[in-house]
């Protein structure tokens, strides 16, 4: 009886680790680690900071504490032209920050002095590309 439980509850587990998994397709993608506190990562970072190319920022949100600053690093290897916007696709820039567009680094760094949530994206890729930093 408790063996029978136990098989039952693995099986629930693996039913719902493989709901997750988007559709990949690959029993061998595993989730990229997440990156450092108050960063981001720029271009590479759906796979994982490993200069595979994607449009997106990692991770889409990004938690962070009133007076701290967030760090956006370019993922290396890439080549497509990125930058960091505050506002959103559909309202275009906000004024709050604004990176250069660039493929690779410097890091682009911005202090969030008041709680609340940020919206911000890439204004070469648009709604394809967007995030939000909530601050605390
Ligand atoms: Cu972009």
């Amino acid at each position: 009886m408790n063996i029978r439980s136990g098989l039952s509850i693995l099986g629930l587990a693996a039913s719902l680790a493989c709901g997750g998994g988007g559709g990949g397709g690959s029993s061998s993608y595993s989730a990229p680690p997440p990156p450092p506190a108050d960063t981001v990562y720029v271009g590479g970072a759906a796979s994982g900071y490993n200069g595979t190319e994607t449009t997106a920022f990692y991770p889409l949100n990004q938690t962070t504490t009133a007076g701290h600053t967030i760090t956006w690093k370019w993922s290396p290897g890439i080549t497509m032209m990125h930058n960091v916007t505050s506002g959103t696709p559909a309202g275009g820039p906000d004024g709050v920050f604004a990176s250069p567009s660039q493929s690779s680094g410097p890091d682009f760094t911005h202090t969030f002095a008041t709680a609340g949530t940020y919206h911000y994206y890439c204004t070469i890729h648009g709604s394809a590309m967007t995030g939000t930093i909530t601050v605390n």
